[in-house]
Parts: structure tokens; C-alpha cells; sequence
């Protein structure tokens, strides 16, 4: 034998002990965006923009078509995904009325007790200091779009030069870059786009601006039937809810609105150099509509037009960051290894019913995209119709990790669904929702329900009581509420019974409470 083959051979046991050493257990990137809906992504079909990246995700793995958020709103949905739990149980109702207890059981602690290395780069919204991360880089609060500022671990605040989609990007990949590589990791990429108020990236402010967006069918909805509906502030029409300045940049100096300071403080993060190439494109849209102004139903489908438009080029950039994580997973040897997510903190209305925003329990903002590319050993592919919660996240990390998982967790493992193509589980037939931030802005009033394949029933409780009964199959804009009309009876009463099966399972004292308000 040859001599260098021979020092070669006598490498090899120890070459073998180094690999047994390693921790091969699966690696989890979980990518959560804000306020980014199933409606603006092609693989969920109907799109008007073309998101080719996220589309790679579903197309090498999975698409969930019946995904949902427990309370749709950010910080909650977050506590949710963190804890496995519903929010009545993890104790972060509301954003602006809650602080999350980071003394509690959470997910990234669970792994970083199992061996995993845990990190989390972007928006965070909870306002405790977040625990259970190696390492951490997060945005103050809502964070901004230009030059933002991130929250180091030592609490030390850095000013960031940049788009904010492409820092959490690039950050991310420096985590990984310089990260331990003979253990598995968790990496939480938490971006701001796409949230309000819709900030461009520099380079796209031209892009879309020859689109025309269609309307939805519904978008002149008027709410008949449905008196929390009627109640709410969050339509693109009116000019309290989207403001001119604010949300669709119309502002020429001088002008004064409800929200343009607000507008202000974002953009006068801009460099001079940006300040003078956002205005021009802005300005020049400014003066032309105020020398056309548009009233009534023209100024909304206007204003639609304008957010639709800015909301893509957001959306644009966030497609782009994320085919840039992926090639640099794929150029890095870990997809094989990696178990990739995609999802939103919650849904969000494109237009619907004539609205921005999120909070109530109709399809849009019940439902959150949710993309996964599955490691090697999942041959699950295509489309998973089962109904998702984003309570199932905890689990079904935990289980991949192949750490316990703790039986005060409400969300089931959704690997069970993913290891075959013919993946099946004894599943749930119902998902829970409760959402809580009332009196707060845009005015959407409490209320918990229960949606089933073909079913929705609501109950908005405070303030007004008012119970809301949707058939999905036969109308599922959700236009027509059935609730008291004799022909639905039997529906209605088996909806309710199985509501109050599920706030017994996940032990939701609000009907208690209910009672005891009403006793008193
Ligand atoms: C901000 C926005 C709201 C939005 C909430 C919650 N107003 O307060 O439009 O509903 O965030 O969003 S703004 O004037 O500050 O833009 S969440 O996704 O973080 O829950
Ligand atoms: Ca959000």
C-alpha cells in the first residue's frame, strides 16, 4: 500500500470520533414577517405581485392552506409562538396593554436547554427584555424602515445606515457565519416589513407605480349585519383611519395632518442624499393629486391604489432578503439539515371589506401565511390542508429537536403531517381564537370564536354582544351573518357547544367572566 494512503487510513477512527461528536440534529430558520398577507404572496395564488422567492420555499416543501393565529396581532402572536400557548395562558393579550413575563416556559429556552444554539435578530414587541436567546439584536418596539436603531444585548443602542429588511438579512447571515457549527441552532429572523406605514426601499420607489391593483369584490362593503364591523376605524376610506400624509405620503410642507409628525419622524431618518430622492418621487405624486383632487369613492380607490402599490415594493424587498438567506442556507452545505419557516406575525386586510389592519377574527387576518422547507427525512410536499395554529410552532420545534415536549403546551406538533407524503394524524377539527386589544386604535372590539372547516361563530362581548355566524363554503368574504336565523339553528347550537369545548380544553375563563360581569 502506498505510503500516504497508509497515514491517511490511520486518520480515519479519529476522523470518525470527530463526526459521531457532532450534533446532527436539525436546524430550524424561522423567518416571521410583520403584517404579511397570504393575499400578496403568488404561491398562495391570486397574488397581484410576484414574490419568486417565498414561492421556492412552498415549492421545494410545504404550503399550509388553513394556517391561523390564535390573536391576530403582533405581540400576542409572537407570545403565542414563543410559549405554544393560547394568550390567556402566556398573559400577552394585547400590545398595548401587556408585557411579557420572560420568567415563563418559552421554546428558545427548551432548546437552549436541549443543546441548541439560539438567536433572534429584528422585531421583538414584547418590551421585556427577551430570554432564552445566545444572542439577540432587536428593534425598539415597532422599528423603522430607514437607518433603524437595534437594541444590542448589553442594552447598548447602535444606529444602523440601511434598509431595515436588508440589516435583519445581513445580520442573520453573520450570526451564521460566525456561529458554533458542530451544534444544531434555531435562528428567529424577525423582520419589520411589512408593516405600516409601507416605507420603500430607495431603489423599488418606482416600481409598481404602473400597476393597477384590482378592487376587492367586497371593498365596498357596508357592514350590514355586522355591528362591530360598523364600529371599527381601519378603512382605507376614511380619512381618520388612513391618512393622507401618513399612509400614502401625500405631503407637501405645510400640510398638517393627524399622523404627520408621525410621518415625519420616520423619513427624517433618511440621509440628505435619500431625503432629496424620496421627496422627489413623493413630491411630484403630491402635487399632482392636489392639483386633481379626487372626493368620495374615487379618493378611496385612489387611496387603495397608493397603499397597494407601496406595500408590494415593501414586499419586494422582503422577497428579495429572503432568496438571499435561502442561497446563502443552500451555498453553506444546510438546507439537507434545516428545517426553514415562513410566516407572518398574523394576516392582514389587502382591501377586504374596504380595510388596512388586522385584530378581527374574519378569514384575512385569522389566517397567516405559512411556508416550510422541510429537512432531510420529511417527505411531505405540496399543499397541507390541515388547520394550523400558530401555538403549533413550539411543539413541533421542540419535537425536531428531540427534546420533551411540556404538557401545559396547547399547540400540537405538526411534524406528525410532514414525515410522509400520505402524512396523516388524528388532527383537530376547530381552531380557538380570542382576541383582546379593545378600547385601543382602530377600534376593533373583544371577541373569541371558533372556525371549522365550513363554520365561523364570533362573539364580540364588550361593549356590545353580539354573536356573528359565517357559512365558508356558501360566502366566504364573510358578508352574510346567519347567526338567529332559524334555518342555520342547528349549525348555530353545534358551533356553540363546540366553542365552549374548546374554552374548557385550553381552559379560557372569559365565559366565567362574562357571568360573573353580567351577575353583578
Ligand atoms: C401601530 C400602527 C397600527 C397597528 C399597530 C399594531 N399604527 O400602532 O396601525 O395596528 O401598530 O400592529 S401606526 O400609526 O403606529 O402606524 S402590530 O402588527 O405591531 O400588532
Ligand atoms: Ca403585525
Amino acid at each position: 500500500m502506498h505510503k500516504t494512503t497508509l497515514s491517511l487510513l490511520s486518520l480515519l477512527p479519529l476522523a470518525g470520533q470527530a463526526l459521531a461528536q457532532a450534533d446532527k440534529r436539525p436546524n430550524i430558520v424561522f423567518i416571521m414577517t410583520d403584517d404579511h398577507t397570504a393575499q400578496m404572496m403568488s404561491c398562495y395564488g391570486n397574488s397581484p405581485v410576484l414574490t419568486p422567492n417565498l414561492d421556492r420555499i412552498a415549492r421545494e416543501g410545504v404550503r399550509f392552506s388553513n394556517s391561523f393565529v390564535a390573536n391576530s396581532l403582533s405581540g400576542p402572536s409572537r407570545a403565542c409562538m414563543l410559549t405554544g400557548k393560547h394568550s390567556h395562558k402566556n398573559g400577552f393579550t394585547g400590545n398595548e396593554q401587556s408585557v411579557f413575563d420572560g420568567t415563563q416556559q418559552t421554546m428558545p429556552k427548551l432548546l437552549q436547554e436541549a443543546g441548541y444554539q439560539t438567536a433572534l435578530i429584528g422585531k421583538w414587541h414584547l418590551v421585556s427584555t427577551p430570554t432564552g436567546f445566545d444572542y439577540y439584536e432587536i428593534l425598539p418596539g415597532q422599528g423603522d424602515y430607514y437607518n433603524p436603531d437595534f437594541i444590542e444585548m448589553d442594552g447598548s443602542v447602535r444606529r444602523e445606515q440601511g434598509y431595515c429588511t436588508d440589516l435583519i438579512t445581513e445580520k442573520s447571515i453573520a450570526w451564521l457565519e460566525q456561529r458554533d457549527k458542530e451544534r444544531p441552532f434555531i435562528l428567529f429572523v424577525h423582520h419589520k416589513a411589512c408593516h405600516r406605514d409601507w416605507l420603500p426601499p430607495l431603489k423599488y420607489l418606482r416600481e409598481y407605480e404602473d400597476t393597477v391593483f384590482p378592487l376587492p369584490s367586497n371593498f365596498r362593503d357596508d357592514w350590514a349585519g355586522r355591528l362591530a364591523a360598523q364600529q371599527q376605524e381601519m378603512s382605507i376610506a376614511s380619512p381618520h383611519d388612513m391618512d393622507i400624509a401618513y399612509d400614502n405620503k401625500m405631503w407637501l410642507p405645510g400640510d398638517t395632518t393627524r399622523l404627520s409628525d408621525l410621518y415625519l419622524s420616520y423619513i427624517s431618518r433618511l440621509s440628505p442624499e435619500d431625503s432629496a430622492a424620496y421627496h422627489q418621487f413623493y413630491d411630484s405624486l403630491s402635487v399632482a393629486f392636489r392639483q386633481a383632487p379626487l372626493e368620495g369613492e374615487r379618493l378611496a380607490e385612489w387611496k387603495f391604489q397608493r397603499y397597494m402599490r407601496d406595500y408590494a415594493k415593501v414586499t419586494r424587498s422582503l422577497d428579495d432578503n429572503v432568496g438571499k438567506l435561502l442561497d446563502y442556507l443552500e451555498q453553506s452545505g444546510l438546507t439537507d439539515n434545516t428545517l426553514i419557516v415562513y410566516t407572518s406575525d398574523q394576516g392582514f386586510y389587502m382591501g377586504e371589506h374596504g380595510w388596512f389592519d388586522k385584530r378581527f377574527m374574519y378569514e384575512e387576518s385569522l389566517n397567516t401565511p405559512l411556508l416550510m422547507r422541510l429537512p432531510e427525512g420529511y417527505g411531505r410536499r405540496g399543499v397541507v390542508r390541515e388547520m394550523v395554529q400558530n401555538i403549533d410552532y413550539a411543539p413541533t420545534f421542540l419535537e425536531l429537536a428531540g427534546a420533551p415536549v411540556p404538557s401545559d403546551m396547547q399547540g400540537m406538533s405538526l411534524l406528525p403531517l410532514l414525515r410522509t407524503q400520505k402524512g396523516k394524524a388524528k388532527w383537530r377539527k376547530a381552531v380557538y381564537y380570542h382576541y383582546y386589544e379593545y378600547p385601543a386604535e382602530h377600534s376593533v372590539k373583544r371577541h373569541y370564536g371558533i372556525r371549522t372547516e365550513r363554520w365561523k361563530l364570533i362573539h364580540f362581548y364588550n361593549d356590545i354582544d353580539e354573536w356573528e355566524l359565517f357559512d365558508l363554503k356558501n360566502d366566504p368574504s364573510e358578508m352574510r351573518n346567519l347567526y338567529g336565523d332559524p334555518r342555520y339553528h342547528k349549525a348555530q347550537s353545534r358551533l356553540g357547544k363546540q366553542l365552549r369545548q374548546l374554552q374548557l380544553l385550553y381552559d379560557d375563563p372569559i365565559e366565567q367572566q362574562l357571568l360573573g360581569v353580567t351577575a353583578d
